[in-house]
């Protein structure tokens, strides 16, 4: 007997009416930070512990990124990759060479966790090389925000063309943290942009204003122009762009079987994955688990109410999530339609495995990699990070007989 199944002897499932499986002990072993929550359906945090862990093969790729943040794929050997001081350059993954940066990025404000965040290539981009990134921008007297600008690269690649900015987050605040920032395409060609709520007790408050793009999500036709059917375009006091609310910091989003997927950075102990809908309130700052840095209650202190969505899943203690992906290709053997996400600490990757919307395995894979912003899926399969740190690097990751 493993010594996976001995550990969960004491931990019986009932699925369905007569079916018992024994499941394995969580990931986590130690108390949550909010010891006096509980979860709103079973498996929404701590699911069962995957076995065995896969041996995989980490390369190295390129190594000397200043805090790379995004990255988009050109071609089979070729990405652009963001680096948060604002840089945007192109590397070939089979080589390692990495660019000069391309000229033409816009001015960004670099303090605390902004900068050049985001890359995504337009849909066609065979086609009209457009290609779309988000930042943080200033906006006078130490305020920023979160801004998202379209343009060419250019037909040698050495710059940006037209550029101009399709969006800019409202309002502008005086605060280093919390920019959301990833970019997302649906299948109909709409961009979704996740923001954050800048941190402080005063914005904070606007993720539940319709008002304000803080903690949102939105959504954009190509061209920055408002999709008609968003769900407030008719509200007359609500931004046309918004396409969810309630939400804290979102870095990492990806489109999946006809569904948004995001992943939030909630308070110590409130880190969540969620499915946003239109229209739909995520809850932040009224409901959450976890607790404050402080370990004070997060307003009430209550994790649901009438009106307000649970998240699918919630982490405490947290995994610090950067971006996700849910992986589609064939190098990981039935690794199909987990979700991979970056973790910032305790680092490495986290790999959910999911049963319908419902989260039945987690693993922690690669911790010893520290600080990981960005998981994306590559040509034939192989996953690609971006390490943040002043020596970040890109690498590429393989089964290691594969
Ligand atoms: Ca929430």
């Amino acid at each position: 007997m493993s010594r996976n199944l001995l550990a969960g002897i004491g931990a019986v499932l009932w699925l369905g009416a007569s079916v018992p499986l024994v499941a394995a002990e969580p990931v986590p072993t130690g108390p949550p930070n909010a010891t006096d929550q509980t979860p709103a359906f079973p498996a929404q945090t701590r699911a069962p512990a995957l076995a065995p862990e896969p041996a995989l093969q980490t390369t190295r790729v390129v190594a000397g990124l200043d805090h790379p943040w995004g990255i988009a794929f050109v071609d089979n050997d070729s990405a652009l990759v963001t680096e948060r001081a604002g840089r945007l350059r192109r590397v070939k993954l089979t080589s390692g060479e990495l660019s000069p940066p391309i000229e033409g990025v816009p001015e960004v404000d670099a303090r605390g966790q902004g900068g050049l965040l985001d890359v995504t290539l337009a849909p066609n981009f065979a086609t009209n090389r457009q290609l779309y990134l988000s930042y943080a921008e200033p906006r006078g007297d130490g305020r920023n925000a979160t801004s998202v600008a379209r343009a060419r690269l250019s037909a040698d690649g050495t710059r940006l063309e037209s550029l101009a900015v399709i969006f800019r987050q409202e309002p502008a605040w005086q605060s280093t943290r919390h920019f959301g920032s990833r970019l997302v395409w649906d299948d109909q060609g709409h961009l979704y942009i996740t923001l954050g709520e800048r941190s402080l007790p005063g914005p904070r408050r606007q993720a539940q204003s319709l008002s304000s793009h803080l903690g949102k999500v939105v959504r954009l036709n190509a061209d920055g122009s408002i999709p008609a059917d968003n769900p407030f375009v008719d509200i007359d006091e609500a931004r046309p762009e918004i396409w969810s609310y309630g939400h804290r910091n979102i870095q990492g989003a990806t489109w999946y079987a006809g569904k948004l997927w995001t992943i939030e950075h909630g308070p110590r102990g409130g880190d969540e994955l969620n499915v946003p809908e239109a229209g739909k309130n995520y809850g932040w700052p009224i409901i959450t688990y976890g607790e404050d840095y402080s370990g004070a209650d997060i307003g009430a202190g209550i994790t649901a109410h009438e009106g307000m969505e649970q998240p699918l899943y919630y982490w405490d203690p947290v995994i610090a999530p950067g971006d996700m992906t849910i992986y589609r290709g064939e190098r990981f053997a039935g690794w199909q339609g987990n979700i991979l996400i970056a973790s910032l600490a305790p680092g490495g990757l986290v790999r959910l495995t999911l049963d319908g919307e419902r989260v039945s395995g987690e693993q922690r894979l690669l911790t010893s990699l520290g600080r990981v912003r960005d998981v994306a899926e590559g040509p034939s399969g192989a996953l690609w990070l971006l390490t943040d740190a002043t020596d970040g690097a890109l690498i590429r990751v393989t089964p290691a007989n594969n």
